[in-house]
């Protein structure tokens, strides 16, 4: 795979992925169709409000599909987020626990208490083990940043 200059794939790799992941061959990329695409790397599936928020960013025509003149920047937020996950996720549990968020959140300007950061990892932590995982993680940050901006627009 190479990459030009903005770190964007080329279109072939592009093209290769997008008829991958539209099962259906519409041309648009269904909620459905990313769900399946995406993986937690565990055996749980994708939380769909997360798939949501992620089409919603990128649909542009608000039919709750992305077209392949999207994917290309959907697929680099994906990727951006995965490599963020993973440089957070320190011990490498595939898992982000509670010091962890506090690092990442801390890292994106967020300063939040001990016991706020106790309330989100609770929030987004849908199987109840004290960690949040890939899907939840990439949810939360951006709750968090959709709160905080209509906060500072206030
Ligand atoms: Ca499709
Ligand atoms: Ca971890």
């Amino acid at each position: 795979m190479t990459y030009n200059h903005d770190g964007m794939p080329d279109q072939q790799f592009l093209w290769d992925v997008f008829q991958r992941v539209d099962k259906d061959r519409s041309g648009h990329i269904s909620a459905d169709e990313l769900q399946v695409a995406l993986s937690n790397g565990t055996w749980s599936a994708f939380n769909p409000e997360t798939i949501r928020l992620m089409i919603g960013m990128f649909d542009r025509d608000n039919r709750g599909t992305v077209s392949f003149q999207d994917f290309g920047a959907l697929w680099k937020y994906v990727t951006d987020w995965q490599n963020c996950f993973r440089s957070f996720d320190r011990d490498n549990s595939g898992n982000i626990d509670k010091a962890e968020l506090k690092t990442a959140l801390t890292s994106f300007g967020y300063r939040l208490s001990d016991h706020l950061i106790e309330v989100l990892l609770r929030k987004f932590d849908r199987f109840g083990r004290g960690t949040i995982l890939f899907d939840d993680f990439i949810q939360c940050c951006i709750v968090l940043y959709v709160v905080n901006k209509s906060e500072r627009e206030e």
